[in-house]
């Protein structure tokens, strides 16, 4: 770690900043994080990953974490047309981009006053993408270009029978399933988390290896809304919110059965109510789109993590995958 060290005690201490997009926390390390080196993203995440996982787990982990967090853990951009690169990670690892994520970041940048309203150009692994702080705190996200790659993929899943369902990338992959039962409220979230969890496992041995999040979709609670979903991420935490990247996800297979149209607006419903606004642009590549999300961010703490080489759980208590 390159993190501050206090001269008497040998403690080290990393300046964080909290927050929460639709429910779902953020936890932003703008400076302190390790030395990754130079080169695109996507090869310092794998350096990240190989090199500086207790960093990762130390951060976002119990006791300093939970399973529920994402960290973003600025570095310099790859790409020479953006502002800032952040690498996204949760309690298992890695995440390609990661959209609420984006959305808190924005939200710090914003609060530490290092953007003003306005758009600027983030360096992700899987690529750039736009982000515009909006007059009225809100922030859009132009993600990844997003695709449905198989459409109709059918299932066995134990205790389930056949689960049929979407395989779609929109900055991470999923698959994406309309599910009439159980009801996608809180009161049903063990249930959710272990059926999703089984069409995962399923998908993945089915020859989606690839499919890392699950996403069931139901009618809103709020009948202005579109949908509602839970999406269950690889760590086995749900998405407080409608996932930015599940959401892109959604869009694309929108996109791909000509059910909302480019610039068409799609309201879609977290499990605890919560809403991005999204939409898409037709992409420059054929069949893939632009999806581009609209929520918002509340500052929830600014703190210092504090790491005593003494502490039994230093590096965190690491998560199975
Ligand atoms: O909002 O894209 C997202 C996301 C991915 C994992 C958790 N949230």
């Amino acid at each position: 770690m390159t993190m501050t060290t206090a001269t008497a005690t040998a403690l080290k201490r990393l300046p964080v900043i909290d927050s929460h997009t639709a429910g779902e926390p953020t936890r932003v390390v703008l400076e302190g994080g390790p030395d990754l080196g130079s080169g695109p993203l996507s090869e310092r995440a794998k350096r990240f990953r190989q090199e500086h996982d207790h960093f990762r787990s130390a951060v976002v982990n119990e006791p300093r974490g939970s399973d529920v967090l994402v960290a973003a853990l600025m570095v310099p951009p790859h790409d020479p047309d953006c502002a800032f690169g952040v690498i996204f990670f949760n309690n298992v690892g890695i995440l390609g981009m990661c959209g609420h994520g984006t959305i808190g970041l924005m939200a710090t940048l914003a609060h530490v006053g290092k953007i003003q309203p306005g758009p600027c150009r983030i360096d992700t692994p899987v690529g750039p993408v736009t982000a515009e702080l909006l007059a009225d705190g809100r922030v859009s996200v132009r993600n990844v270009p997003s695709w449905r790659k198989d459409a109709g993929v059918t299932v066995q899943v134990p205790g389930l029978g056949p689960v049929t369902g979407d395989v779609a990338w929109g900055g991470n992959w999923f698959f994406l399933v309309t599910s009439p039962t159980p009801a996608l409220d809180l009161s049903h979230v063990e249930t959710l988390t272990s059926q999703a969890w089984a069409v995962r496992q399923a998908v993945n041995a089915a020859g989606w290896p690839e499919v890392d999040h699950v996403e069931f979709f139901g009618p809103p609670g709020d009948a202005g809304n579109h949908s509602r979903n839970f999406v269950l991420c690889p760590g086995k935490a749900y998405d407080r919110s409608p996932c930015g990247n599940g959401t892109s996800a959604k869009v694309a297979c929108l996109a791909a059965d000509g059910k909302l149209a480019a610039g068409a607006v799609w309201r879609q419903e977290s499990i605890l109510g919560t809403v991005f606004e999204a939409g898409y642009e037709t992409g420059a590549d054929g069949g893939r789109i632009d999806p581009v999300i609209t929520g918002r961010a509340w500052i929830t703490a600014e703190s210092t993590l504090i790491f005593d080489p003494t502490d039994p759980f230093l590096n965190g208590i690491r998560t199975a995958d």
